[in-house]
């Protein structure tokens, strides 16, 4: 996080905790890819356990667990099954295809991150047409960025995975906010992984931790993860240094995503309020603000450039769609601070 401004842009700029300094500093360490780190073999296991699965891999971020998971889960020549809107698809620079040589079949998002399960059946159909590429797996994300942080309800994932079981294809969740989805929920984050396959989740989003991800899954998903990990050049050795703050993310940091939930939702208001500028409130539902600049005389980089003058930083979606990530770092002061300096932007 840049500290002379209030930095809005990603909950991928926090700054790691001084009890995760201090973790880092005293962790005990040894050569991961013997598997030999104690303090990455207690953080894989901790986070198995937290998400209701056999095992966990430690991964350097977010775009490898995903690619890691794709790579274990599909061959070449299959297809991605994912939503038009998805991290995956619109950030991870086409690594399923670049590096798997699987192509990516995409479906229309709804406007809170759910595919049309129709369309997904659809999708994953088993057929005998030799034109057709056969469906690898399914992909979900929860929370969703691009629609604003919305989470998937629980319902819908059970009857996603039941779609998906019934055709034979894993599900796979990109749940880089998975522990945001379930604060929001008010429910442990074992009870929405229980609805997938696999899962990938972030230490280093609100969580705070400066670097890491995790996959996991049955054990046998997981070896093979695993050795894509090794294959995309991630073993990593003495990653106890990441693993001891993963492990102080995952036991001190999940409690304070409220705040971070609260904190948007006080953005959200004052952003609703504010002539030329358009809020969804019912996506506000965790820590990502979507908004609209409707004002017709202001360009985007306009209104971000005024913003930055007065101090703030976000980020933009497209077009005139923008984003404003509330965090670990930020607190309510800073929330009233950002809304008069956007009020006057948007003037
Ligand atoms: N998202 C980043 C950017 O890449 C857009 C952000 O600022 O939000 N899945 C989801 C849903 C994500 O939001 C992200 C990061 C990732 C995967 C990838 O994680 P990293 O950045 O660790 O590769």
């Amino acid at each position: 996080m840049r500290p002379e401004f209030i930095d809005l842009r990603s909950d991928t700029v926090t700054l790691p905790s001084p009890a995760m300094r201090e973790a880092i500093a005293r962790a005990e360490l040894g050569d991961d890819v013997y598997g030999e780190d104690p303090t990455v073999n207690r953080l894989e296991a901790l986070a198995a356990e937290l998400v209701g699965k056999e095992a966990a891999v430690l991964v350097v971020s977010g775009t490898m667990g995903n690619l890691a998971s794709l790579l274990a889960h599909g061959q070449r020549g299959q297809r991605v099954v994912c939503g038009d809107e998805c991290h995956i698809y619109h950030y991870e620079a086409g690594g399923a295809s670049a590096l798997g040589g699987m192509i990516y079949h995409t479906l229309p998002t709804d406007a809170y991150g759910a595919l049309p399960l129709d369309l997904v059946r659809e999708a994953l159909a088993a057929s005998d047409d030799p034109h057709r590429a056969p469906a690898g797996v399914l992909c979900l994300e929860n929370t969703h960025n691009r629609r604003g942080g919305t989470v998937l309800p629980l319902a819908y994932l059970e009857a996603a995975h039941a779609t998906a079981t019934a055709a034979g294809i894993a599900l796979h969740l990109d749940g880089a906010r998975i522990f945001n989805a379930a604060v929001a929920l008010g429910v442990e984050a074992r009870a929405i992984t229980r609805h997938v396959d696999t899962v990938q989740l972030c230490l280093s989003k609100g969580l705070a931790a400066p670097v890491g991800s995790l996959v996991a899954g049955p054990r046998a998903f997981v070896e093979r993860a695993r050795r894509a990990r090794k294959l995309l050049g991630g073993g990593m050795r003495q990653a106890g240094v990441i693993a001891a703050a993963g492990i102080v993310a995952l036991t001190e940091m999940v409690g304070r995503l409220a705040e971070d939930h609260a904190n948007a939702r006080l953005l959200a208001e004052g952003l609703a309020h504010i002539p030329g500028l358009q809020v969804d409130l019912g996506r506000a539902q965790t820590n990502i603000v979507r908004f609209e600049l409707v004002a017709e005389h202001l360009a985007p980089a306009d209104f971000l450039a005024g913003l930055r003058a007065r101090g703030v930083l976000i980020g933009g979606l497209g077009g005139r769609t923008l984003r404003a990530v509330t965090h670990y770092g930020i607190s309510a002061g800073d929330v009233a601070r950002a809304v008069v300096a956007a009020r006057e932007a948007a003037a």
